[in-house]
């Protein structure tokens, strides 16, 4: 059986991977900070499918914890095939000069060097075994940028070129490199954006249908289901009613 590590499964598209994963037979090992939220996970997994699953405990942001949590794998869940970086955030929504430090500093410590610090925890062991697939959860603020979201854009432009570059650095590996870079997507995302404001997030999705995570779980499910020869570089998608990040038809 095949493995797949997922990091901020607690919530959103990493959980609704989670599910998918199962369903297509791998083990998981499942991430985030939320103990509850992770034990519930697994509650829910283990009731319907049958596969061994490790939650992990831990913040992305602190290398150390990082490392004490991959190093307590058991032999069994140790070769990882698949790693989806997924944990990440926007903090924030405001012009650069009105906005906090603290949030700057959380973006770019989580979706830069949390997933700086899992991929090179996971790549010694793929290179080992000469395969695997990392597939990371960028974003259409990866491609453009837009107001008030400069630093959650440049977190997501990171993202890309890290993808790109760690692409070129596998190939001779046999180690597939993979993006997903979703437009607006209806997960805890908004909520977490502004800070716990429920409506401020509710009024993100006014008039259109947005993304949902079962969305981003079929293309991650196509990504990872592609024959070997195979490489999906990224997927972009988008609700139909957002044409990019400026343009969306509310109704
Ligand atoms: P959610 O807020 O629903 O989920 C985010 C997940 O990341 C949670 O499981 C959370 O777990 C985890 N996480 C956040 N910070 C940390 C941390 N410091 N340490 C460990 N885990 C952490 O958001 P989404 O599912 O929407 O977002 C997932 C990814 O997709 C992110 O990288 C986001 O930037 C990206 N994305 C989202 C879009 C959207 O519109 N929703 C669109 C494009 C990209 P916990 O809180 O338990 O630690
Ligand atoms: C999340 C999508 O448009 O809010 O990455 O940046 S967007």
């Amino acid at each position: 059986m095949k493995t797949a590590f997922i990091t901020g499964a607690t919530s959103g598209f990493g959980k609704a991977i989670a599910f998918r994963f199962a369903g297509l037979g791998y083990n998981l090992i499942v991430t985030g900070r939320r103990e509850e939220r992770l034990n519930e996970l697994i509650r829910d997994l283990k009731s319907e499918f049958d596969i061994e699953i490790l939650p992990l405990c831990y913040d992305i942001r602190d290398n150390k914890a990082c490392t004490t949590a991959f190093q307590s794998l058991p032999e069994y869940f140790r070769n990882i095939d698949i790693l989806i970086n997924n944990a990440g955030l926007a903090a924030g929504a405001s012009p650069f000069q009105d906005s906090d430090l603290a949030d700057y500093e959380q973006m770019i410590d989580t979706n830069v060097k949390g997933l700086l610090y899992m991929t090179k925890l996971v790549v010694p062991g793929m290179i080992e075994r000469q395969s695997g697939h990392i597939v990371n959860l960028s974003s259409i603020a990866g491609i453009e940028v837009y107001p008030n979201g400069s630093v959650y854009c440049a977190s997501k432009h990171a993202v890309n070129a890290i993808t790109k570059g760690l692409r070129i650095d596998l190939i001779k590996h046999g180690i597939k490199v993979s993006s997903v870079s979703p437009g607006m997507a209806e997960t805890e995302f908004s909520i977490v954006r502004y800070h716990g404001d429920e409506e401020k997030a509710k009024a993100v999705y006014n008039g259109l249908t947005p993304l949902n995570a079962e969305d981003i779980a079929d293309a991650v499910e196509f990504i990872v289901t592609r024959p070997a020869h195979v490489s999906i570089n990224d997927i972009q998608i988008n609700p139909t009613q957002q044409a990019n990040t400026y343009i969306a038809h509310r109704k």
